[in-house]
């Protein structure tokens, strides 16, 4: 009987191993791309900080709570033959106080540094010097626009570094959250409301974002991607956006595809500056300078974009662009265009 009890108790430390044994195997990846302990940019950094001195006090509230248990078994504890003795713990004044004042204290500190992030990171009004980037979050994409310019353009968002970035988040449809791990805290997307965000990237390189509240179907292929650029890269980038698409030579697939375009019903959605006004679906206009399409879940190249194309369902459920039913030859100089739009 008491062996059988020993054995259960040593068992339900296995969760906790289990547990451990998770959370070691994910530090031991180098990089992983949506990683919150590897902050890249300030407010990556306050909410890390944060974490790490929550977590400091949290291991001390373990330390205390192992040395009372250990002293309460091994010190404290009646032993056998030994007469109940009359309840210490109510009489004494100094325990009483010390633990109710002692939680009081604790749940103080971790406030305080909490109460701090959330209103450094709350401003009223955009950073001097900010880049104003409007986010508009669709069922189930991503819409990014430079207020000020005539850059539209999806799924993925370029910035340069060093330099404060002031999100607008709007939504087009229902509630979705806009989460970049390595670059900053959550932020809901609610309908009839623009909500802000705003951060300081400070290493050049590519972070993966995901939308991280449930909006339907396709939630999970709701992701993106922020390219943090060097100043020089982020001014080429935004000087070629803002130019008109590029016009193919007369003669080759591209040419044969621009004027499939132009005579199909993806104008109805699609806006490619010049040629179709759509909003429904993503701005084509600068597409093949984008290296995913349809939220980040598939490589902007000739295959993927054909497969995308042909059904889009099929690789995303749900999606709000209908199968057309263009193939062969057709098809082909369709993806041929879309792929010289740099
Ligand atoms: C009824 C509206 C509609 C029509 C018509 C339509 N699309 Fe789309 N398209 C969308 C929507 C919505 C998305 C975004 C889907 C998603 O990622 O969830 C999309 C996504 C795309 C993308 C990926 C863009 C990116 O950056 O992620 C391409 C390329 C595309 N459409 C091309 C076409 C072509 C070519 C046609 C015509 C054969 C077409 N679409 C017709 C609505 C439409
Ligand atoms: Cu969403």
């Amino acid at each position: 009987m008491r062996a059988r009890f020993a054995r259960r108790k040593f068992s339900g430390l296995a969760p906790l191993g289990l547990a451990l044994t998770a959370v070691l195997a994910g530090c031991q990846k180098a990089n992983p791309p949506m990683d919150t302990l590897a902050p890249k940019s300030d407010f990556a950094n306050w909410i890390y900080g944060l974490f790490v001195e929550v977590t400091a006090w949290d291991l001390f509230i373990l330390l205390i709570v192992v040395v009372a248990f250990v002293l309460a078994v091994f010190v404290f504890s009646r032993r056998d033959g030994e007469a109940e003795a009359a309840s210490t713990v109510h009489t004494d004044m100094r325990l009483e106080l010390a633990w109710t004042l002692g939680p009081a204290f604790i749940l103080l500190m971790i406030s305080i540094p909490t109460i701090r992030t959330i209103f450094r990171e709350e401003l009223p009004a955009p950073p001097a010097n900010s880049l104003k980037v409007s986010v508009i979050a669709h069922q189930w994409w991503w819409e990014f626009r430079y207020p000020g310019t005539s850059i539209v353009t999806a799924n993925e968002l370029h910035i340069p570094e060093h330099r404060p970035i002031w999100v607008s988040l709007r939504t087009a449809d229902v509630i979705h959250s806009f989460w970049v791990p390595a670059l900053g805290g959550k932020r809901d997307v609610i309908p009839g409301q623009i909500n802000h965000l705003w951060f300081i990237a400070n290493t050049p390189g590519e972070y993966y974002g995901q939308c991280a509240e449930f909006c339907g179907d396709s939630h999970a292929n709701m992701r993106f991607r922020v390219f943090v650029d060097t100043p020089e890269q982020f001014a080429a980038w935004e000087k070629n956006q803002e130019a008109g698409p590029v016009q193919p030579a007369s003669g080759t697939a591209a040419a044969k595809g621009a004027a499939i375009f132009a005579n199909s019903p993806c104008t109805a959605c699609h806006t490619i500056t010049g040629v179709s006004k759509g909003y429904i679906g993503p701005n084509l206009t600068h597409i093949a300078t984008r290296t995913t399409i349809a939220g980040a879940i598939m490589k902007n190249d000739p295959k993927d974009l054909k497969a995308w194309i042909e059904n889009p369902d099929a690789l995303k459920p749900g999606a709000n662009m209908p199968t057309l039913g263009l193939r062969g030859p057709e098809l082909d100089n369709l993806v041929a265009y879309l792929e010289s739009l740099k």
